[in-house]
């Protein structure tokens, strides 16, 4: 069983094998939560996302889909960085949002991370209504295999988004 925690805070700061990022298919960085593991984990982290444009992604990280880098100066050992879709109110992308989740827990667990946290992915710039970001990242974190990873942490940054996160969970019980 994987334990499941909903914390408020920066995940920059948080003390985890593997923190995830909620980054754009450029993998060089953005705004958010992005520009916030790029400035404070420094550039060894931006020179391994540009190995990763050279080498596996030339044409970017499709979304969905997660990749590894070091996490520099960050109290984690890892960054996993996974592209979130753009919220869109015709179109259900919600499965693509549900394999962020479940393709950074894949690349944790195969880097033998015991421990993840992970921002609302899409929640902020790609504007995916927090109480179904939420909705789906639970889905995922509740039904996933047993992996080497026994604790995953959802970080939500401010005391708001925390509540609403609570308030999810609760009425899924
Ligand atoms: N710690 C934890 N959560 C944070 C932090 C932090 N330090 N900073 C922001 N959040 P966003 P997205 C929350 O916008 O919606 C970038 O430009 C934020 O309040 O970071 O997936 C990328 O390069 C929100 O709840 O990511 C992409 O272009 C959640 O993290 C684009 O933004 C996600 O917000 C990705 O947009």
């Amino acid at each position: 069983m994987m334990e499941i925690e909903l914390v408020q805070g920066d995940i920059t700061a948080v003390r985890v094998d593997a923190i995830v990022n909620a980054a754009n298919s450029s993998l060089l960085g953005g705004g958010g939560v992005d520009g916030a593991i790029h400035r404070r984990g420094g550039s060894a982290i931006l020179a391994e996302c540009r190995a990763l444009r050279a080498s596996r992604y030339g044409r970017g990280l499709p979304t969905g889909q997660a990749v590894a880098t070091t996490a520099g100066n960050l109290p984690a050992s890892w960054v996993v960085h996974t592209v979130g879709p753009v919220w869109s109110a015709s179109e259900d992308r919600s499965s693509l949002l549900r394999d962020c989740y479940a393709n950074s827990l894949r690349v944790a667990d195969e880097l033998g991370a015991t421990s993840v946290a992970f921002p609302l992915i899409s929640a902020g710039i790609y504007r995916w209504p927090v109480e179904d970001a939420v909705r789906q990242a639970l889905a995922v974190l509740t039904a996933a295999r047993p992996t080497t990873v026994t604790r995953a942490r959802l970080v939500l940054f401010d005391a708001t988004t925390h509540a609403t996160a609570v308030g999810v969970r609760e009425r899924l019980r």
